[in-house]
């Protein structure tokens, strides 16, 4: 059985990466994240060659060995190149099956989903997560629309058996109530890596999650 299948089942904070608003550095907010007890990283980059990408991911997997699952947005061929666990896709990349085709089973296929048919067709077609989005406004990806709110999630979490993580805008104010309300676990960018200690906000956000999770 691959490692990343029980992470998979007890996620709680996920990280996705964004080198224009890093303070540190992609490198150091994952190492920073995965020594605080992050288990999924995913590497999103919009602005760096194929070749750099590699070279990047190589250095990502070896940061999250096999303390915290590895995806790569969008880019198959990078994950295969670095050997990550999978990819995140969202509703306008590869078609999941096809994906699934390159990929084999034993790797991760997450995909953005929007609404409550998504999920259910994600699911069917053999994602093993979504991504719900976006749950707050967020100026961080400038096409993701306006935020559902959280009370969302519940809909989404109802009606389908895969882990559901939450994504777009979540900050140390809101992410209670996105928790409260089902998500598996939680995606953050900026309200990570803004910070200046990447390692803190991490922690707090998985003592949070964990905190609501036993309590309920
Ligand atoms: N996808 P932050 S929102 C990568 O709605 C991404 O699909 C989204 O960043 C979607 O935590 C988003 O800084 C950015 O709001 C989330």
């Amino acid at each position: 059985m691959p490692f990343w299948k029980s992470l998979l089942n007890d996620i709680d904070f996920y990280l996705v990466t964004d080198s224009g608003l890093s303070r540190k550095g992609t490198l150091s907010d994952i190492k920073c994240a995965v020594a605080a007890g992050c288990k999924i990283v995913q590497y999103r980059e919009k602005d760096k060659t194929t070749k750099e990408m590699i070279e990047e991911a190589i250095l990502i997997r070896k940061i999250c060995g096999d303390n915290a699952i590895f995806l790569v947005n969008d880019r198959i061929d990078v994950a295969l190149a670095a050997g990550a666990d999978g990819v995140h896709i969202g509703q306008d990349d590869m078609p999941i099956d096809a994906a699934r085709k390159i990929l084999g089973e034993n790797k991760i296929i997450g995909l953005t989903v929007h609404d409550t048919d998504e999920a259910i067709e994600a699911e069917r077609k053999g994602a093993d997560y979504v991504g719900f989005s976006p749950i707050f406004d967020t100026t961080t990806k400038k096409d993701a629309g306006m935020g559902v709110g959280p009370e969302r999630v519940q809909a989404v979490k109802t009606i389908i058996d895969i882990p559901i993580v939450a994504i777009g805008g979540i900050n140390k104010d809101n992410c209670v109530s996105v928790v409260e309300n089902g998500a598996d676990g939680l995606v953050a960018i900026s309200a990570i890596v803004c910070s200046d200690d990447v390692k803190r906000e991490t922690k707090y956000f998985i003592e949070t999650i964990r905190k609501i999770k036993q309590n309920s």
